[in-house]
């Protein structure tokens, strides 16, 4: 396992010890081959030495950064002479082997130490060094690797005494590998502590600069003059800086109007930073539960309600009714959901949340009882509105390039006094009740909304489907048997009898819709076929 060694490979940048081994080499009749400034002293020494230009047929280029980075170079290193196939394939080539290696790599701790600028500094990573050295220790069956003049002496012997020994090469090639791994943590520890630090300042700043440009633009679009004098939120001013927006990719920032009203004006009591996501599902909450004069909560998923529900009559605890209420809807869907109360969460509620992982519960107050028991869970956020919340008046949504704003929508015609009969005998008191419910709950679901509830609380939604029949399965499925004996709301009319259909074979007992469509005959049909009585408003409510 000895290997005489005839030709080695020197590229070294501390020069230490070099003349001597180039010496001890060259009088033992070793060709040495060199990079620039190691060949440079070596024959500056009176020795024999053949530029690496002259084997890869290359000059050295790009200002030293590519000198040994070539298959003349490495096929010569790499090559396995236990394997015939690499002899032939050498002599195909006309390679010649390397039976030692000797490199330092360039000073990077050094220059990292000196104070260099990064640009210097990043020029002494060392690229064709490593590569040399890996590959001779890799090689370590053929090749000894030397990285440090230290080991200068034991090679200088082994050579003048007929070739390296394999454990010699062993120990040559560990050494070696912990060298380049060495060196590699240096410069991923400098690219940590500068480079990356630099490039977190930079993207902060960017950020900073892209959300100026926000505050810009949005201060603008406001400022502009439109018909909604006084109204109008004239001035909104960035007050956070979400976390990210709807998904982590997206810088994001919330924009707080001087208007004083919205979801916007709440205060967080407690609880994890609010997320641009968490924002949104709560201004959707809040819409629902807060169309109720009587106690109610709404519970949203992906902005829709997954349950809304007012309190039973009578009982005592009425938020915490309305919430087990609402809950019960849905209770799969809950999990992980946005809660809305419009009155003070009470104790009873609390623990009936607590239960239930919720991101955020936003609410008008919180018994101080209530407060304690929720504030101990880390996951949820706890969010207050102001005593006189009001809705906003306006809702802006913005279109690429552009800004849409338009009056909030309201209710006008929310007794069923108002509605007209259009099928079916006039409902009892009850039912009239539960379609009042239904209509107004269903104002909240984005459309196209159908919404079964029965004794003021929802017990099947089918939302944002492309076709009004699919809602009206989606809520029949979501129902199960609640469907049976619940009254349906449609937030606009049905465009055939076919999704009214799927209701009233799933049991539904009264219908309350605008009505308006061209086949309202049809329609009026089959909900007189079944015995339904049906409503019309005059007025619907999309929400897209
Ligand atoms: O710039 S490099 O990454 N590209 C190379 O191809 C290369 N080959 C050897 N650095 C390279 N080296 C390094 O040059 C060696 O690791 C050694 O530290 C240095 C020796 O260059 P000179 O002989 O010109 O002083």
């Amino acid at each position: 396992d000895v290997v005489p060694v005839r030709r080695a490979l020197i590229s070294v940048s501390d020069k230490t010890g070099l003349v001597e081994l180039a010496a001890a080499l060259a009088a033992t009749g070793v060709e040495i081959v060199s990079t620039g400034s190691t060949a440079a002293t070596i024959r500056a020494a009176g020795h024999d030495v053949t530029d690496v230009s002259s084997v890869t047929g290359f000059p050295e280029s790009l200002d030293g950064r590519v000198k040994t980075l070539h298959p003349g170079v490495h096929a010569g290193i790499l090559a396995d002479l236990r394997l015939e196939s690499h002899e032939a394939q050498l002599a195909d080539l006309g390679i010649a082997v390397f039976e030692l290696v000797v490199v330092n790599l360039y000073p990077f701790v050094e220059t990292v130490e000196s104070g260099a600028s990064p640009a210097d500094v990043i020029e002494q990573i060392d690229i064709g060094g490593p590569a040399l050295v890996r590959a001779a220790a890799k090689n370590h069956a053929n090749v000894a690797i030397v990285v440090d003049p230290d080991n200068y002496d034991e090679i200088i012997a082994a050579v003048a005494a007929g070739g390296t020994a394999l454990k010699l090469r062993q120990k040559l090639a560990s050494l070696a590998f912990e060298h380049t791994a060495g060196y590699d943590l240096s410069v991923s520890a400098w690219f940590t502590e500068n480079v990356y630090d630099q490039w977190q300042d930079d993207s902060a700043a960017q950020g900073e600069e892209i959300l100026e440009e926000f505050d810009a633009v949005i201060g603008d679009a406001l400022d502009a003059e439109m018909p909604f004098p006084d109204t109008l939120l004239i001035e909104a001013t960035r007050s956070a800086v979400l976390r990210y927006g709807e998904n982590s990719h997206q810088a994001a920032a919330l924009y707080v109007g001087d208007g004083g009203q919205g979801i916007a004006q709440a205060v967080q009591r407690h609880g994890k930073e609010m997320s641009y996501n968490n924002y949104v599902d709560a201004d959707a909450a809040v819409r629902a539960a807060f169309d109720f004069a009587e106690p109610a909560v709404a519970i949203i998923k992906h902005a829709n309600p997954c349950g809304i529900a007012v309190a039973s009559p009578k009982t005592p605890d009425s938020i915490a009714s309305a919430h087990k209420r609402a809950h019960d809807c849905d209770p799969i869907s809950a999990f992980g959901g946005v809660i809305a109360a419009n009155r003070t969460v009470t104790l009873a509620m609390a623990e009936t949340v607590s239960q239930i992982f919720t991101e955020v519960l936003v609410a008008p107050g919180f018994e101080p009882a209530a407060f304690e028991l929720l504030s101990a869970k880390k996951n949820i956020r706890l969010l207050e509105l102001p005593a006189d919340y009001q809705r906003s008046s306006l809702e802006l949504r913005q279109i690429s390039g552009g800004l849409l704003v338009q009056e909030t929508d309201s209710f006008e015609n929310l007794d069923s006094g108002t509605w007209t009969l259009a099928a079916g005998d006039e409902a009892d008191a009850a039912t009239r009740a539960d379609l009042e419910f239904a209509w107004k709950a269903c104002r909240s679901v984005k459309s196209n909304a159908i919404l079964l509830a029965r004794g003021g609380a929802s017990v099947g939604v089918g939302m944002g489907q492309v076709n009004r029949v699919d809602s009206c399965h989606l809520a029949v499925l979501r129902a199960g048997d609640r469907a049976a004996g619940s009254v349906a709301a449609s937030d606009a009319f049905f465009p055939f009898a076919d999704g009214l259909q799927v209701l009233l074979e799933a049991g539904v007992t009264a219908v309350v819709q605008p009505g308006g469509s061209v086949r309202d005959e049809e329609v009026i049909a089959a909900a007189t076929a079944a015995g339904v009585s049906m409503y019309f408003t005059g007025e619907r409510h999309f929400f897209h």
